[in-house]
């Protein structure tokens, strides 16, 4: 078997080798790069003139080459020496000889197998140099940079994206110019005798410009990167155009890339920054200049409760139903209950009743005890109903959850409840009673106005909120009486209830609260 050996074209002085493209064992194609060299004025890769297999680097990484310094040693397959023999003009330097401009085809080179067009680097109507890279091949080992085998013009991209192609394929119909290339001489090591053939192929033409011209790294879309963090961004989905290269002179390498892809998944982990959700910032403003101010640190709870709101705003579409229940019948119920009887130290509010009512209209519609997987392609239906009731405590709003509402007496329910806002105003809660709910109440209770559009504590999917209850005129037929209307409003994520679902479960909690009774049914 015979080697021959790529050597360092002339490339504007001497260069470091950065990268190596393939590996010892690789099989590769004629134009196949082999190494990253950087000069003083720019990287570029190197491809070997030679089809075979790469059976030795005969230079290290970091090291200072020149022109004409042996890159790598290729072993050369009997099939590539014939038909490079039958190319080769003549055993010695072949100089081309002149032509006229002609419609020619690029075909797709003897790359090892098969791959997929992944990108055009020219359009129709772009001129481009022999050697230049026209597209990119990927198949399941590599990525390929397709050289121009003439200079030329595009006249029509033949191949399309996706399309798999393989040796011989027609990738592109292109106007070849009129040209005359000198060439230069590969140097040939014969380990085991080889034909004659082989010997008129070892001195194999290559041209001096197609490796000047041999794809620079910053070929597409003015990137500094190499075409394994090529290959890396195109599976990531990352525009290189974006990322920062840490490498020399700014290259951008794999681990820059990586590191993209970290900082882009925490930026959209944070959702409240506003300002990466697109949305303009609000300015900030020196208040001091119209007035005094006293300027206050936020408590942790109001910090987190703003990023929290923040996020369920932003991403929940919200509609609100309003409705007034009279709950006359209720607080004369209300009236006659002796807390004494039930373990109580005094009677309820009106707010265990709405928890009970709601625990079992969550029952009786599961949509409403759901949550839309992150993913927006799941709903998650709940088996158990916690419900979460908002707290307003000195150092801010906190959400306790009442675990398995719907299994508990309203006496059980006000204890709880009571329990919890005395834990919420000592600052006492846990995190773990603060997770798990499955739907919220927030009662604005005797200091609330007429009604309120509550913020849904996502991932969930509803809200109720209670505002203040006031004797109203109301008419029963025959003449307006008082009764005392409780307003409610429920805000439902829109993705997951429908404004008929809203409407059958507000009438459900009216039905119950209006007449208690209803609750046995
Ligand atoms: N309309 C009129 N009166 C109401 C009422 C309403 N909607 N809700 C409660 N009341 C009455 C109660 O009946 C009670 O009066 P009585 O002592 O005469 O019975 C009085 O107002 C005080 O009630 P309460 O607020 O102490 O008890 P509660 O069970 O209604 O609420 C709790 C308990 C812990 C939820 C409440 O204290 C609280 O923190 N509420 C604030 C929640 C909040 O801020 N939500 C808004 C979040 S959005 O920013």
């Amino acid at each position: 078997m015979a080697t021959e050996i790529v050597l360092m074209p002339d490339a504007d002085g001497s260069g470091d080798v950065i990268e190596f493209c393939v590996e010892i064992g690789d099989k590769i194609a004629a134009g196949d790069s082999v190494v990253v060299i950087e000069s003083d004025k720019a990287s570029m890769e190197v491809p070997s003139s030679i089809e075979g297999t790469v059976v030795e680097w005969l230079v290290g990484m970091g090291d200072s080459i020149e022109k004409g310094c042996p890159l790598a040693k290729i072993e050369i397959s009997g099939d590539a020496i014939i038909k490079e023999s039958t190319e080769a003009a003549s055993p010695s330097a072949v100089a081309v000889a002149p032509s006229v401009a002609a419609e020619q085809m690029v075909l797709m080179p003897d790359a090892g197998g098969k791959g997929d067009v992944i990108e055009f680097f020219v359009q129709p109507g772009d001129s481009f140099a022999e050697g230049d890279m026209l597209l990119l091949v990927e198949s399941d080992k590599a990525a390929m940079e397709i050289p121009a085998p003439f200079s030329g013009s595009v006249i029509a991209l033949v191949a399309e994206l996706g399309q798999t192609v393989e040796e011989g394929a027609v990738l592109i119909k292109a106007l070849k110019n009129a040209e005359s290339n000198s060439v230069e001489a590969v140097l040939v090591e014969t380990q085991e005798a080889a034909p004659p053939a082989a010997v008129a192929a070892s001195i194999s033409a290559i041209s001096s410009h197609s490796l000047g011209s041999s794809s620079p790294v910053i070929n597409t879309g003015q990137v500094y990167a190499g075409p394994a963090t090529r290959k890396l961004a195109r599976e990531l989905g990352v525009d290189l155009a974006k990322v920062k290269g840490a490498g020399k002179r700014a290259r951008i390498l794999k681990e820059d890339v990586k590191q993209f892809v970290k900082q882009q998944m925490f930026q959209v982990s944070k959702v409240t920054d506003v300002v990466s959700s697109g949305i303009p910032a609000i300015p900030s403003v020196d208040f001091s200049k119209y007035g005094e101010v006293d300027t206050q640190n936020l408590s942790g709870i109001a910090k987190a409760t703003s990023s929290h709101m923040t996020r369920c705003w932003l991403n929940i579409p919200h509609v609100t139903l309003f409705d007034e229940v009279d709950i006359t019948d209720l607080d004369a119920f209300r009236a006659t209950i002796n807390p004494e009887l039930y373990g109580l130290q005094k009677k309820p509010t009106i707010l265990p009743f709405i928890i009970m009512i709601v625990a079992k209209a969550l029952r009786k519609h599961p949509q409403f005890n759901a949550s839309l997987h992150a993913d927006g392609e799941q709903i998650i239906y709940k088996d158990y109903v916690h419900i979460g009731v908002a707290v307003d405590t000195p150092a801010g709003l906190v959400v306790p959850v009442i675990r398995d509402a719907d299994k508990k007496s309203v006496s059980e329910l006000t204890l709880e409840l009571a329990e919890l806002a005395k834990k919420a105003n000592e600052r006492k809660l846990k995190v773990d009673d603060m997770q798990g709910g499955c739907f919220t109440v927030s009662s604005l209770g005797a200091s609330g106005g007429v009604g309120f559009t509550p913020i849904i504590n996502g991932p969930e999917v509803a809200i109720l909120g209670v505002a203040r209850a006031d004797i109203k005129p109301s008419w029963d037929g025959e003449a307006f009486i008082p009764r005392k209307q409780l307003p409610l409003c429920l805000s439902f994520d829109h993705r997951v209830v429908n404004g008929a679902d809203a409407g059958r479960f507000m009438a459900m909690i009216n039905q119950c609260l209006s007449k208690i009774g209803n609750t046995l049914l």
